[in-house]
Order: C-alpha cells, then sequence, then structure tokens
C-alpha cells in the first residue's frame, strides 16, 4: 500500500539531456517544478552511472521532501532502495512490478507504463499504485515510442479497468503540455473513471522557467476546460424539442452572434447568406492569427476542410485553440474526410490538435473520423458500404462518447447523439442533394444556434438541423420552386422565415420535426 493521498495531478518525469535540460541544473530544475506545484517527480536518468545517479537522487529528495512531494526512480530498484525515496516506475522492459514491490515492500509507490490494455491490466492485477498511460501523442522527448493511443486509446483503457474492478490510478503521458493538458484529461477520462493526473517532461523540464510552467499546469489540470459539459445530460423528448427551438431561433436572432466560418471556396457566399438568414453575424476569415480578437467576440467557429491545402492547417490548429481558450462553440466539418490520404492526415491533426464541440459529417466522413485515431473500429469493417440506422446510431453515439462531443452524422435520416442522448431525424428534401454547400451551409447554421444556446449543445444541434431541414420542406413545397435553381432563393427566403416567425411568437414551424 503506497502512502496515503498521493497527489498525482501534475507528475514531472526529468530528463537530463541537453535537448530537454538545456544548460540548466537539474535539481534546480525540479526545485522550482515542484515550488510551481508538480505533485510527484520521477527522476528518469538513462545514462549516468549508479553512484552519480544515487547522488543525485539524495540531491532530488532534499528537494521534493521539503515540499512533501514523493520522488520515484526510473527502473532503478537499487537506486530508489541507496537514496530512501518513495518509489520506482518501471517500464515494460525494465525489472518486473512483482520484484521491485518484494524487494522494495509495500509502501513503496510503484508505477507501470502501460501502451496497451492488456499491460495495463496485468500491472493493475498485480498491484501497481498507478498506471502511465501513453503515449498519448508523438512526442520528441522519448526514442522508441511504442504505439500512439490518443486519448481515445487512453479513455477505452480506462473503460475496461473500471470495468475489472481495478482501481489503480492512472496518468498520461506522451506530448502533454499548458496547449492540451486541461482537453487530455478531459477528453482521456472515461465516464466510469477519470484520469488522475499528467505526465510530463519537455513541458516543464525544457522550459526557461520551470516554475511558471509548473504552476501554469498546475492550474489548468485542477479546473475543467472552458468547453466543457458542466452536468450530465438532461433528458430530451420530441415534445421538449418541439417546444423550445422556437425560442432558441429566436434568441439567436436577437442575439445575432459571430458565427466564424473557416470554410471552402465553392460556399463561403452561400455559407454568409445562411447565416445572415438564421439570424448570426457570419465572418468568413480562414487567417488563424486574428481567431483570437473573433473569439472573444462569443461566437462560434466553423472549420470545413472543404478545399483545405496543407498551409491552411496552422491557421485552422490557431483558430481551434483560440476558441477552446475561451469555450467558444467549435463545429468541425471534415469534408471529404476518407477521400484522400491528405484528408485523412487533416482530420487526425485536428482532432488530436484541440476540441470540437460538434463532428458533423455523411456516412462515409463520420466514419473515417471514428477510425481516424485507430484505436477502435467500433465493430465498423472498412469494406460495407451502407450502413443501417441502427449502425449509424451505434457508431455516432459511440464515437460522441469517446471524442465527449456532439456528432452528426447527415443522410436522408440525420442521426446525432452526445454519448447520452441520440436522435434519428427524417426532415429535409431531396433538392438539398442537388445544390452545392448544402452540407456545409447545414453546419454554419447549426453553429449559429449553438453560439445563442450553449447550454444544451445537443438540443441547440438538434434545433438547427430541424430549422434547417424544415426550411427546406418548405421552400421546395413553393409553387415557384421547379428545381435546384430556384430551390436555392427560396430556400434562403424560408430560412428567414423561419426566424421571422420565431422571434414574432409563431412557433408552429417546429411542429413539422420528424
Ligand atoms: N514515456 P514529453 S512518452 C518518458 O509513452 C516517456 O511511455 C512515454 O515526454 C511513454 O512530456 C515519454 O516531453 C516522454 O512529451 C514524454
Ligand atoms: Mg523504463
Amino acid at each position: 500500500m503506497a502512502p496515503l493521498a498521493v497527489d498525482y495531478s501534475l507528475y514531472l518525469v526529468t530528463d537530463s539531456t541537453p535537448p530537454i535540460l538545456g544548460g540548466k541544473d537539474l535539481v534546480a530544475v525540479v526545485k522550482a517544478a515542484v515550488e510551481g506545484g508538480a505533485t510527484i517527480v520521477q527522476y528518469r536518468d538513462k545514462t549516468s552511472d549508479t553512484a552519480e545517479l544515487v547522488q543525485i537522487a539524495k540531491e532530488l529528495h532534499k528537494v521534493t521532501q521539503a515540499v512533501g512531494v514523493p520522488l520515484l526512480i526510473n527502473d532503478r530498484v537499487d537506486v530508489a532502495l541507496a537514496a530512501g525515496v518513495e518509489g520506482v516506475h518501471v517500464g515494460q522492459d525494465d525489472i518486473d512490478l512483482k520484484t521491485a514491490r518484494k524487494l522494495l515492500g509495500p509502501d513503496a509507490i510503484i508505477g507501470v507504463t502501460a501502451n496497451s490494455l492488456d499491460e495495463a491490466l496485468e500491472a493493475a492485477r498485480d498491484g501497481a499504485d498507478y498506471l502511465g498511460l501513453g503515449t498519448v501523442y508523438a512526442t520528441a522527448t522519448k526514442e522508441n515510442t511504442k504505439s500512439i493511443i490518443g486519448t481515445a486509446g487512453v479513455q477505452m483503457i480506462l473503460t475496461e479497468l473500471a470495468k475489472a474492478g481495478l482501481d489503480v490510478k492512472t496518468v498520461c503521458i506522451g506530448g502533454v503540455n499548458a496547449s492540451n493538458a486541461q482537453r487530455i484529461l478531459y477528453q482521456g477520462s472515461a465516464p466510469q473513471k477519470k484520469l488522475d493526473g499528467v505526465a510530463v517532461v519537455s513541458a516543464i523540464m525544457a522550459s526557461n522557467d520551470p516554475k511558471q510552467a509548473a504552476a501554469q499546469l498546475r492550474k489548468l489540470v485542477s479546473e475543467p476546460p472552458p468547453f466543457a459539459t458542466a452536468t450530465s445530460a438532461p433528458p430530451l423528448s420530441r415534445a421538449d424539442i418541439v417546444a423550445r427551438a422556437p425560442s432558441i431561433v429566436k434568441r439567436l436572432a436577437e442575439q445575432k452572434p459571430l458565427c466564424h466560418n473557416m470554410t471552402n471556396l465553392v460556399v463561403q457566399n452561400f455559407a454568409a447568406n445562411v447565416a445572415l438568414a438564421v439570424g448570426s453575424s457570419p465572418i468568413m476569415s480562414t487567417n488563424g492569427l486574428e481567431a483570437g480578437d473573433l473569439a472573444a467576440l462569443g461566437g462560434s467557429l466553423v472549420i470545413n476542410m472543404g478545399t483545405t491545402t496543407p498551409d491552411m492547417r496552422s491557421n485552422h490548429l490557431l483558430a481551434l485553440a483560440a476558441y477552446n481558450a475561451v469555450g467558444g462553440p467549435v463545429l468541425f466539418d471534415p469534408v471529404g474526410a476518407g477521400a484522400t490520404q491528405q484528408r485523412r492526415a487533416g482530420v487526425k491533426a485536428l482532432m488530436s490538435g484541440g476540441y470540437f464541440d460538434i463532428i458533423k459529417g455523411n456516412e462515409g466522413e463520420i466514419r473515417t473520423v471514428a477510425g481516424a485515431q485507430g484505436v477502435q473500429q467500433h465493430g465498423v469493417d472498412s469494406g460495407a458500404s451502407q450502413l443501417s440506422l441502427a449502425a449509424k446510431i451505434a457508431l455516432v453515439s459511440a464515437t460522441a462518447a469517446r471524442e465527449r462531443n456532439i456528432v452528426l452524422m447527415t443522410g436522408r435520416t440525420d442521426v446525432i447523439s452526445d454519448g447520452e442522448r441520440t436522435f434519428a431525424i427524417s426532415n429535409g428534401h431531396a433538392y438539398l442533394g442537388e445544390i452545392t454547400g448544402s452540407g456545409c451551409t447545414l453546419g454554419t447554421t447549426v453553429a449559429s444556434v449553438v453560439a445563442a444556446e450553449r447550454e444544451d449543445k445537443l438540443l441547440a444541434a438538434v434545433v438547427g438541423v430541424l430549422m434547417y431541414e424544415i426550411a427546406a420542406e418548405r421552400a421546395a413545397a413553393r409553387a415557384d420552386v421547379k428545381g435546384p435553381g430556384t430551390f436555392v432563393p427560396a430556400f434562403i427566403d424560408e430560412l428567414f422565415r423561419i426566424r421571422q416567425e420565431s422571434v414574432s411568437g409563431d412557433g408552429s414551424w417546429a411542429q413539422a420535426a420528424k
């Protein structure tokens, strides 16, 4: 048994190599880090001789003991014993856990690196006090890291540990820094079992101000990210949605929030017109450098990959970070996600680079998103051409639960879920499939509504879909609409009319919800 109440929230792993430590003094950096807020330290040194390891470990121990922070030694049980520290951390190729426990006794803290579910289950069953789960994201700090498991892989391991009733502590490691620590804790945690902390090397060791870096990280890991959904979702019935939709559309019209679109060249004009019609204030900016100023205005962001070039990715990532930092809702439209290697790579880079409140796409796009992180395919094999409604529902809800966001799969029947609540919507009209940009501008519409209704983002997204598709039905039914060409202006008119009706208190349009 480890000493009571070890705080794993900010776990520092040291690195003495010049690329990370630079010219700084190791002991001074660790002192600064624990004073700044690191809650546990692992001395990891793959090169020093044993006498030196023991000597440095003793010096580090003085520093950590002064602030009541446990010190562990990477791999070397002999060094841990010689220096009298609190425990060890062992990798899969190091001394085995049971032997380490025998040598160090029941009170030592012993942690194990786990790159896979099997490794995690085994270490937990064998009595590890904590697991270091990873590699979360690719990192230059450690050579030969095994598989990159992403937040999805971390979450999957936590889910299985909980199912097996194993209450081992967990931290995750690999590419964690101040820009992603909160999101990794949020998306990496499972409903049944939360991560206990993050482990970092370079985010503190390579910093010019390790005390400040540790303090910043500690503050970040102690609070949920700005985009976190506060409470567990309230139940939502069709009747609730029909009753509340008009007032949400009214609020959108009254607030006129900014809807920032980083969208493709084909639909810029159409998307701006749709935003105006539904009641938001569009800005079509692909310049990531101005995203911080725009995010501060309190609206939402659409990132649409439709005509993305490689140089656009950094703009998308900048904007994503800016909106994530203030909790501004971000909708991702992974257009053609599965079509090319470039696009698959783009999906992966964006999804591991920030948080999307909503991911909207067609069947092929959502299937690509679901498998993009390569961990679990949720039973979807790549050969299948068409999913049944039941399979769509299973895929959409599992992906939303995994990403802890909202996933909207469009189609003849749209499927939308936040992982707990799932709806199938069958409004719309075939003309939407005969014009360009109908999927993209649905994204703009949903993002506009979510900007005005953040309390329940799933409700907002459903209202956006209904507004959009009921407007399409109304437009297609008009006598002056003869085909796709006359449909487009009529459709914009009908979006506008639904907004006007909602503002004037006539909410009957929402009763067409199917
Ligand atoms: N172990 P940084 S990744 C020490 O995946 C270590 O087991 C890893 O460094 C694993 O925080 C890693 O600089 C290095 O990305 C993490
Ligand atoms: Mg090791």
